[in-house]
């Protein structure tokens, strides 16, 4: 599959492990948690844990500062050679700690630039920000896009905070869309690979994921990921409607191939913490604590 790639394409996901399924068996991705607040509130998130936008809830990061976080990716690096990527994605949502993430980001560009940059973001913040992340070489965008619909989309998410206000419900969830949307079209515009994550919400937005996956399909979205929601009592499970549950999962791989028809699936994603260091689905976070990294040096 990866050999039918064109070159430009090919060069950018063969040693990312989330684009290419090969290059997870031999390359390996870090995350650093140094965005801590959030402009959205997603039904499925409890604030007290990691975005689960893309992170596995009901676990805590230890919140590092972006000082910190240069310290302990080129730690990482010089320790784990095949570590080639590295990612903010959360514990809230990078683009709504502009500051913080792209400090971050700017300090890894000039003192090791070899390694790969990589963002996930809800997409409420991200035309603003495309100007800022072209600057900074960063070829790998996530955004998590779970409908195109305000009605299913309030049924997702209940506010959002725009322009120093929260808006509710069907209004807010709109902002959200187009916002995502536009997005989207303007990474794509520059070149930028685009993954779509998608969280699958039985009873919610499960049969309009096919739309979806079609409409970020046909805007250039290169990768679409659709992740099970994980209803568990730690992480306060879709607070306000009570009893939703998560996906069983040959109901996640018939909707993973329903949506391969038209688009390129990822389908070894391990729904990774906000900290996570190693290979997809390995976590060596304890090597590398703070007080750990000090005592390297
Ligand atoms: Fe991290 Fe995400 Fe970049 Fe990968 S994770 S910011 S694209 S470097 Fe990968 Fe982890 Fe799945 Fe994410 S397996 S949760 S898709
Ligand atoms: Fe929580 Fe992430 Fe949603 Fe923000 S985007 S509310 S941190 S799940």
């Amino acid at each position: 599959q990866m050999s039918d790639l064109p070159d430009a394409i090919r060069e950018k996901v063969q040693n990312h492990p989330c684009y290419s399924e090969e290059a997870h068996h031999y390359f390996a991705r870090m995350h650093v948690a140094v965005a801590p607040a959030c402009n959205i509130q997603c039904h499925y998130c409890n604030r007290k844990y990691d975005c689960s936008n893309e992170s596995r809830p009901g676990v805590v990061s230890e919140l590092l500062t972006p000082e910190q976080a240069i310290k302990k990716t080129k730690a990482v690096a010089a320790n784990i050679p095949q570590m080639t990527v590295l990612g903010i994605a959360g514990p809230g949502d990078p683009l709504a700690n502009p500051e913080r993430t792209f400090e971050t980001f700017r300090g890894l560009s000039e003192e090791a630039p070899d390694i790969k940059l990589c963002v996930s973001t809800n997409g409420l913040a991200l035309p603003e920000s495309v100007e800022e992340l072209s600057k900074h070489n960063i070829d790998h965008v996530t955004i998590t896009i779970n409908c195109v619909d305000p009605k299913i989309g309030a049924q997702i998410y209940p506010w959002i905070y725009w322009n120093n206000r929260r808006i509710r419900g069907e209004k807010g969830a709109a902002i959200l869309i187009e916002q995502q949307q536009k997005g989207l079209e303007m990474l794509v515009e520059r070149g930028i690979l685009v993954k779509v994550n998608s969280v699958m919400i039985p009873g919610v937005n499960d049969e309009h994921l096919k739309e979806v996956s079609r409409i970020v399909k046909s805007k250039g979205a290169f990768l679409h990921n659709v992740m099970p929601l994980i209803a568990e009592e730690e992480h306060g499970t879709f607070y306000g409607v009570m009893g939703q549950r998560g996906p069983e999962p040959e109901e996640l791989q018939d909707l993973q191939d329903d949506c391969a028809g038209d688009m390129n699936m990822m389908r070894h994603c391990r729904q990774c913490r906000a900290d996570a260091v190693g290979l997809l689905g390995e976590d060596r976070g304890e090597e590398f604590t703070l007080d750990k990294i000090e005592a390297m040096e």
